[in-house]
């Protein structure tokens, strides 16, 4: 049984905390822990999840993405359950762009990432992926890789000058 689980908004501990790589992906906890991570990450319209925003302190995020009326020119991708995932190199080119954040809700922050990144993670069938993401879909991946390391979007703004309120944002975007 699928279960809509609480996000972690800001100020809980386990944002913060040390993360765990998984196991055994045939386990069959591990298998629902997903199942219910995409429910819930569907269920907020997110583009990604990663498991301490569910309360589990452990090394595995979904990345998904669709084009939207926040981010009109997101490129498609089926969510994608990431396990231990690695960045194995990322470029020095640098695109500052919004990112929105399931546990910090209300905000938007421009944040700077790396345009490209070389990626290795586990699927939930415990293949060893290795790809190459670029533009929205690395920023979603480095995002919930700061998830997996403790970290908030809020900790890589440049400037309280790069936050604004999820309204005010969604007139930029549609203006
Ligand atoms: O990890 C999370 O908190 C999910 C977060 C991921 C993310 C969004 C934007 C840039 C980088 C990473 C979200 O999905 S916030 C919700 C959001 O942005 C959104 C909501 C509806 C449609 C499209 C996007
Ligand atoms: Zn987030």
């Amino acid at each position: 049984m699928t279960i809509l689980r609480q996000i972690a908004q800001l100020g809980q501990p386990v944002l913060r905390q040390e993360t765990e790589l998984v196991g055994d992906p045939a386990d069959r906890a591990l298998q629902a822990l997903i199942d219910d991570m995409l429910a819930t990450m569907a269920e907020a319209n997110g583009v990604g999840i990663a498991a301490p925003q569910v309360y589990e302190p452990l090394r595995l995020f979904v990345v998904a993405s669709r084009p939207n009326p926040r981010y009109p020119q997101a490129p498609a991708m089926e969510p994608t359950p990431m396990l231990n995932p690695e960045i194995l190199w990322q470029s020095d080119e640098i695109e500052k762009g919004w990112e929105g954040c399931l546990s910090v809700p209300g905000i938007r922050g421009m944040v700077p990432r790396s345009l490209r990144i070389g990626v290795r993670y586990l699927s939930r069938t415990g293949q060893v992926c290795d790809d190459e993401l670029s533009g929205f879909i690395a920023r979603v991946f480095q995002h919930e890789y700061d998830h997996i390391s403790g970290m908030v979007f809020l900790d890589r703004v440049a400037s309280s000058r790069d936050l604004i309120s999820e309204r005010e944002y969604l007139r930029l975007v549609s203006a």
